[in-house]
Parts: structure tokens; sequence; C-alpha cells
């Protein structure tokens, strides 16, 4: 049957990647309310022939919907989350708020679909962050098949990461630098972003490691349900509009054979691999194409260590790492008849 869905935060950078992708999506939709801050309420966005008007989510008085994607953030996630399970909905929660809850499962459909069979008890399905999103699929064949000692690796995150007003302030800063002023002071970032690199992503915590680095590790062990995976990395952001990349050391049990690695890589759904490196190139994020794939390349086994390999990997953080994820959950949550099934 068709189906209420609700995006909150809908006139963000998900929100607003999700509603394309809900659009092109074979889901019915019977409703689609897009619900945002009061600033953005009245605007108009296009969907399906028709005109949405964008509402104020704390004006809305009734909640029914069949699925709420919320796209606001953990504050706004932690709030209307249990308000919108309570009328029945099931909620695909793109914010940090819930993915540790035991009760609660962090999905990517190509690694996890299972943990999606039922609802969950508090009706909250959370998609995982983007960084782990696109290492878990990347690595998933690869610590399936062979026995990881330990995973090591840093990101390259992109301005976009931290929503729309992160790339303005991007592409604000580069302009008054360019122009020889240095602009407003940082605000969605540490220090400014451009012409900068900032080994920081989130808050540090007393052990000195970033709110990202603590999220890699504890999503990726429940995603591969690997509850004693070694993973340590170092978050850094980058002055990259859009397109998340990463550095990946794996060192495993026993030597490792080039061309497994790229046999179990090339057999792996969405993982678009680039085997020779020389005719083939590699991706960066900024000249990205297939948005859905995550993109693998720079493969290489550490000449000084026979257990070493070397994975480069770039995804579209707001699509794989976000809405893409999102709106794939809701597709196996129909298919599961979590949703929609009555
Ligand atoms: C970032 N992964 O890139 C975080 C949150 N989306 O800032």
């Amino acid at each position: 049957r068709s189906l209420n869905i609700s995006i909150v935060g809908a006139t963000g950078a998900v929100g607003a990647e999700l509603t394309e992708l809900l659009e092109a999506s074979q889901i019915p939709v019977n409703r689609l309310r897009l619900l945002a801050s009061r600033n953005s309420a009245g605007r108009q966005v296009r969907f399906r022939d028709e005109i949405c008007f964008v509402e104020a989510l704390y004006e809305i008085g009734d909640l029914e919907t069949d699925i709420a994607f919320l796209c606001a953030g953990s504050a706004v996630s932690l709030e209307w989350a249990p308000r919108f399970a309570a009328q029945g909905a099931l909620v695909i929660d793109n914010s940090n708020a819930f993915r540790m809850d035991p009760d609660v499962p962090l999905v990517v459909p190509q690694i996890n679909p299972s943990v999606l069979s039922h609802r969950p008890r508090p009706g909250i399905v959370a998609n995982p962050n983007c960084t782990t999103i696109q290492l878990a699929r990347a690595l998933r064949p690869l610590v399936t098949a062979l026995d990881v000692h330990q995973i090591i690796l840093a990101t390259y995150q992109a301005a976009s990461g931290v929503g729309l007003m992160g790339i303005d302030e991007l592409r604000n800063g580069t302009r008054a630098a360019l122009e020889g002023s240095s602009g407003p002071p940082a605000a969605r970032f540490p220090v400014p972003l451009q012409f900068n690199v900032i080994p920081q992503v989130g808050e540090i915590d007393l052990e000195g490691v970033a709110l990202e680095e603590r999220k890699l590790v504890q999503e990726a062990r429940k995603i591969l349900a690997m509850p004693d995976l070694r993973l340590t990395s170092t978050c850094v952001r980058v002055p990259v509009e859009n397109g998340h990349s990463e550095a990946v050391y794996l060192e495993f049990e026993k030597p490792v054979c080039l061309e497994q690695v790229h046999e179990l890589l090339a057999q792996e759904e969405g993982v678009r691999l680039y085997a020779d490196g020389i005719r083939e190139g590699y991706p960066t994020p900024r000249f990205l194409t297939n948005p859905e794939d995550v993109h693998v390349a720079r493969v290489r086994v550490n000449p000084e260590n026979p257990r070493g390999l070397w994975l480069w990997v770039v995804a579209d953080n707001l699509q794989v790492g976000a809405a893409l994820n999102a709106l794939l959950i809701a597709q196996l949550a129909i298919a599961n008849r979590v949703v929609g099934g009555k």
C-alpha cells in the first residue's frame, strides 16, 4: 500500500538528498510531509509532480506516519524519535542519538539486513555515521573471508559532513582568503577550513579521542558483528565540499594474497574496484562518478609486511553515507513488512 512518509530536517543537506532519492525510488508515497525549523517553513519543494510545503516541526499536531526519517541532529532525534515511534511510525534516525542502543538495530542493508527482520522494540532504526558506512562496506568482504589482526585508518572528510552550512563556510572562507581578507571566524569547524586540514571531527574526549573516531570503532563492531575488532583512526577534515576519503591499513593474521583481495572486492555488490591503479586511476571526491557506490583503489600489499594491505576508499558521504543508506533501510523494512504490511 501507499505509505505516509515524513522527513524531519528536510531542507538540510541530507534531508534534501533523501527527498530526491525518495522521489526517484519505487516507494509508493501517499503523503509526504517535509518538516524543518520555523525559518524554513513555507518553502515549496516539488515531489513527483506535486508541490509540498515545508512545515515547522514544532507546530504540527499530528505525528501519524508510516516512516519518519529524522535528519536534524541528535538533539531533535532524542526528543522526536520516541514521539513518532509512539504514534506507530518506524523511525529511521540519521543521528548519533540511538546508534549504540542495544535495542536499536544499526543497519547497512548490504551488510546486516537480518537485524531488521522485525519491528525493533523502540520503533527506531539507526542509520550509521557516514565514515562508518563506507568503511564497513569496503571491509565486509575482507574481514569475513580473512582473519584480520587490526585496522588503522585516516579519514579525509568533506565540509558537507556538517551540513550545508559547512559547505557555505568553506566557500565563503575560500573566497575571502583569495581576496586577501580573513573572512568571518570559523563557526562550523574548530579553525578555518580553507587552505587547511583539521585533525579533529567532533568533540575530543578526556582520552584525546575525537567523537568521530569513537563512532568509527563502535559502529563498525556493531554492524559487522565483530565485537573484538581492533580498529583505530585519526579523523581529519579537509577543504573538500563533498565526498569522504579514507586511507585504510589492514593487518591480517597471515600473509595476504592480492589476487584474492581483488576477487573479494570485485564480487562485493555496490563496491567499485579500481584494480589496476595505472590504467584505471583512482577515485577522488571532487570527480566522483556513481555516487551510489563505494569506490576502492590503491589496493596494495605493504612491501615491508606481507600481512599488511592498504586501501583508498572514497564515497559520497551525503548519499552512500546518509540519504541512500536511509532509503535502503526503508526499502528493506517495506520488503520485510516491518512497515506497510498490515
Ligand atoms: C562529519 N561524519 O563528517 C560526520 C557527521 N556527518 O562531520
